[in-house]
């Protein structure tokens, strides 16, 4: 099964390109031998890493993620597509034996596919007077829809009680595919969350460009400030008194959104250093894309994949998109994942780049942060790994998740 893709497409038509250079015969002219060409420009900064497999003797089946507990660098957290999130001490040599589970939601989640347990996220205060802990899933409840719910730790923080139900929102899916679902607080402490569009191909519905739903955005919502959470007043739609779109829609524009016009927002992250926000965004049959996003951008889908445009018909296409930071196509890889601005010391050459891959291809790249639209990223590795997500640790350090079954953290290479 093959998760974050739609297909993988059979091969486009990546033709061969020959460059054809005219062979000057020379022999036999007369006169002084051609000026020496100028010496090559110096080559950028090499950045030379590897990856070096960790937790080898800890099963884990599809995990989508891996993350820590604020303030917490014992322990890491598993969250597997079934539904299950497990938990264990975060050492070397660590074995199944020593594994525990955080919580198993399986009976509420409906997984396969894109479907399943995608998200998790702590309260910024988690374990410092707050237990909560937000997971982001898809269920059926007459139809597929998408959904966050609280739960609380009621056992300081060692396993999760998932009996009681604090929905926070939900979303009606028409297509079992393109349910984003990650979701993450922001340095401001707002609960930030990503949302595909709704599947199908090519956006059936046109629902990334409609502000009147939550297909296709980024949201933003204040868990702390209302029933069932509050609307940050610098939101771009944000209105007094906010009309919720908290069931995917409302009778507006719906302030949760704080930018639109995405496919697929599958992984994201926030620089831990500027607070800035990297989003990669899937792509259709032909380019795979990096966002820095802004409150109130519009990043283009359906009108626009990647650089290129794709669909100018229907709602939103007349202009004033935000472009990519990066793109690829697909002979490099077809389904991004979003990574994170390294900001950890192990791999000093890769300090302020932005790293991310490919799930299809196995691709890792980087690319400096303060990069601006249009710049092409640095391939640092061909991996062998179906890159369903990377993990940031509370230091800063990296790590790849192998859909696999497997953790691999980025380390330094001579
Ligand atoms: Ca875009």
């Amino acid at each position: 099964m093959r998760y974050p893709i739609d297909t993988i497409r059979a091969a486009i038509g990546v033709g061969m390109i020959i460059f054809l250079t005219s062979c000057g015969g020379g022999g036999g002219s007369i006169g002084p031998p051609p000026p020496a060409p100028p010496p090559p420009l110096p080559p950028p900064a090499a950045i030379t890493v590897a990856t070096e497999r960790v937790f080898e003797q800890v099963s884990m089946l599809q995990p989508v993620a891996m993350l820590q507990a604020p303030g917490d660098t014992s322990r890491w957290f598993v969250v597997e597509q079934q539904g299950v999130v497990r938990v264990f001490p975060n050492m070397a040599n660590v074995t199944n034996a020593d594994v525990g589970v955080f919580a198993d939601i399986r009976t509420r989640v409906v997984d396969g596919g894109e479907r399943g347990l995608l998200g998790m996220a702590f309260h910024p205060d988690f374990g410092n007077g707050n237990f909560e802990v937000f997971l982001s899933y898809t269920r059926m409840s007459g139809m597929l829809e998408s959904v966050i719910n609280r739960f609380h730790s009621n056992t300081n923080g060692m396993t999760l009680d998932t009996s009681m139900d604090d929905i926070i929102l939900t979303i009606p899916q028409i297509f079992e595919n393109h349910n984003g679902g990650h979701i993450a607080f922001g340095p401001d402490g707002f609960l930030y969350c990503g949302w595909g569009d709704g599947g199908g191909s090519g956006d059936p519905n046109d629902r990334a460009q409609d502000t009147s739903n939550l297909l296709g955005t980024m949201t933003r919502i204040d868990v702390d400030g209302g029933m069932p959470y509050a609307i940050p007043m610098d939101n771009p739609f944000y209105t007094d008194p906010p009309i919720l779109c908290s069931q995917g829609f409302g009778g507006g524009d719906c302030p949760e959104i704080f930018a639109h016009g995405f496919r697929n927002p599958w992984r994201w992250s926030f620089d831990r250093q500027t607070g800035e926000l990297w989003v990669g965004d899937v792509g259709q049959n032909q380019w795979e894309e990096i966002n820095r996003v802004m409150a109130d951008g519009n990043y283009g889908w359906r009108c626009r994949e990647g650089m290129h445009n794709h669909n100018m018909m229907g709602m939103g296409c007349g202009g004033g998109f935000m472009d990519p930071i990066t793109e690829y196509d697909h002979g490099q890889g077809q389904s991004v994942t979003g990574g994170y601005v390294y900001r950890g010391s192990a791999i000093p050459e890769l300090q302020g780049f932005y790293v991310y891959g490919d799930f299809g291809s196995g691709r890792i790249w980087a690319i400096p942060a303060t990069s601006q639209e249009g710049a092409v990223g640095q391939e640092l590795l061909v991996t062998a790994f179906d890159i369903s997500s990377f993990a940031e640790d509370n230091d800063g350090e990296l790590y790849v998740i192998d859909y696999g079954g497997g953790v691999h953290q980025l380390v330094d290479a001579p």
